[in-house]
């Protein structure tokens, strides 16, 4: 009997025709179910019991090679006293693994939660996209989702005022399709190039080990496309209550391709069923405290009674002659698309139905890349997006290893990754004996016309292009004229010189100088306010 619940022979178990045969085998719950478990909930405080509930007989203690096993409760020694014996293989055994439980967090991202769901489409939208998820109304892709906040580490706060990470892995028919996006339409930066040095000023401070709030803001000072971001993240927005109750945006302009090969640039936006709720800075603060994995448990706890978070998605889309003609660079993730010129065009839900078994393999585990693209869905110029294209998988290679992707969590299951890749740390993908090269005269492999990317045209000179200074203010202006109601905007201020009221003089008249840009009201009434806490 294989051992089905053993993640290592999911793939084989997929690929080998006798093993298919066992098809009453169960199979890994987060591969095959689009649907909720049917057990009843388990609360996150009660999980403990409810498994002693459903286990009435404990398994027999084993090594990891299977063999049972005495005793785990003494170690074997030389006498009473010991020393211990070099043979003791259960302690051997236990410790060496202990020792590697930890793999490199996630260097941005680090503390998050996620569960398993499906995706349903419920509008056409086959006039823009051919991607197999969106084919036809009804048509449910299971999926996995990943909440997360982007400075702390681990173990850090999930109620912290940060945006919170919005990654989607889509296993559709023709490969996994990864958005990995944000809770916000925009991000603080518009060339990849500086993501390094600004995660550094989110992270800690070299020679004190501690977090510095006046490098965090010089930076913003120095790059003042920032503002639009840093705006959203002072705001109400900040703080999200939980990850159910927020948006999720692809943020980028990506670009969408129909069957006949017509392209349209495109925004992804999710809005949640459930309504966003954002937290107070009280309130974020003092949950900081008593309750540090808030957002986990909250999403835990609402799958387990079966109260399914859920998303509406929907796209915005732009032609390519109004691209060229757009006041603003569309694809500058500093920019949203006004919704009354581009309005949101509805396409499916995504409901999160199933908590993961083990948070390890499946979350923890779990590499979202912008690179993991599927026929139909595109990359736009945008440099950002390009940029990332090549960190993410380039970040899993590092932590997870150069098979990250054959990991079950990861791996294409529904369409399976027939490729000439080979060897490598922890592989164990067989392909079934094809030919580890192609072309060949073998039947190894076979390519698909239909699914050539669309070709684009390219000018322009290859340069270095400073892109500081592209209309920073005009959608941060409208921001705090329009958007914001006067008590939000009062909020704003007042988070700002929160966090400005502990910075060096001139990183606080810096940021007024950036305030005022936006609005004279704005730089007048932060400048009032730390005055005031001065005094
Ligand atoms: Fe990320 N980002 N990022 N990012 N990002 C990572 O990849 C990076 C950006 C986002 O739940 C890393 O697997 C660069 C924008 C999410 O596993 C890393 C740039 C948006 C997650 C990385 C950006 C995001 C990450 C770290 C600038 C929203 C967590 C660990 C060009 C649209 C995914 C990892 C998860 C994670 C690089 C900017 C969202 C290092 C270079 C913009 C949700 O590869």
């Amino acid at each position: 009997m294989l051992a089905s619940k053993s993640y290592l022979p999911l793939v084989s178990i997929l690929r080998n025709p006798t093993h298919r045969k066992l098809s009453k085998m169960p199979m890994l719950p987060h591969m095959v179910k689009l649907t909720a478990d049917d057990s009843p909930g388990v609360m996150a405080d009660d999980q403990l019991k409810s498994y002693k509930e459903h286990h009435k007989e404990p398994h027999v203690l084993t090594t990891s090679n299977g063999a049972p096993i005495y005793t785990k409760t003494a170690s074997l020694t030389a006498g009473k006293r010991g020393p211990m014996l070099m043979q003791d293989v259960v302690y051997m055994d236990e410790m060496a693994h202990f020792d590697r439980e930890r793999i490199p967090e996630r260097v941005v991202h680090a503390k998050g939660g996620g569960a398993h769901g499906y995706f349903e489409v419920t509008h056409d939208i086959t006039k823009y996209c051919k991607a197999d998820l969106f084919s036809e109304i009804g048509k449910k892709t299971p999926m996995l989702a990943r909440f997360s906040t982007v400075g702390g580490e681990s173990g850090s706060a999930d109620t912290a005022r940060d945006p919170r990470g919005f990654a989607l892995k889509f296993y559709t028919e023709e490969g996994n399709w990864d958005l990995v996006g944000n809770n916000t339409p925009i991000f603080f930066i518009r060339d990849a190039i500086h993501f390094p040095n600004f995660i550094h000023t989110q992270k800690r401070n070299p020679r004190t080990h501690l977090k510095d709030r006046n490098a965090m803001f010089d930076f913003w000072i120095n790059r003042p496309e920032a503002i639009h971001q840093v705006m959203f993240l002072f705001s109400d927005r900040g703080t999200p209550d939980g990850f159910r109750h927020m948006n999720g945006y692809g943020s980028h302009t990506f670009k969408m391709v129909n069957k006949e090969g017509q392209p349209i640039y495109c925004k992804f936006h999710f809005k949640p069923t459930q309504g966003v709720k954002n937290l107070s800075a009280a309130d974020a603060n003092r949950l900081a405290g008593e309750n540090p994995d808030y957002s986990i448990e909250d999403l835990f706890n609402a799958i387990e009674r079966k109260d399914f978070p859920e998303w509406k998605m929907f796209i915005q889309v732009m032609t390519f002659e109004q691209a060229e003609k757009w006041e603003f660079n569309p694809f500058d993730v500093t920019k949203v698309w006004p919704h009354g010129d581009y309005p949101l065009i509805e396409v499916g839900k995504m409901v999160l139905n199933r908590n993961p078994k083990n948070y390890f393999a499946e979350i923890e585990q779990a590499a979202f890349a912008p690179a993991h693209v599927i026929p139909g869905i595109e990359f736009s110029p945008d440099k950002m997006l390009q940029g990332r294209i090549f960190s993410y998988t380039d970040t899993h290679f590092h932590r997870l290893g150069p098979n990250y992707i054959q990991l079950p969590i990861n791996c294409p299951y529904r369409s399976r990754a027939h490729n000439t890749q080979r060897d490598g740390l922890m592989a164990y993908e067989s392909q079934e004996d094809a030919p580890n090269y192609f072309p060949n005269s073998y039947n190894g492999y076979r390519t698909r016309e239909d699914v050539k990317e669309s070709s684009f045209g390219l000018t322009g000179d290859v340069d270095r292009y400073e892109t500081g200074d592209e209309h920073n203010y005009e959608q941060p202006r409208q921001f705090w004229e329009k958007v914001l109601k006067e008590e939000e905007r009062d909020r704003l201020v007042e988070n700002f010189v929160d966090s400005l009221s502990g910075c060096y003089e001139e990183v606080q008249q810096g940021m007024i100088k950036i305030f005022t840009n936006v609005h004279p009201d704005f730089g007048n009434a932060v400048r009032h306010a730390l005055c005031q806490k001065k005094h």
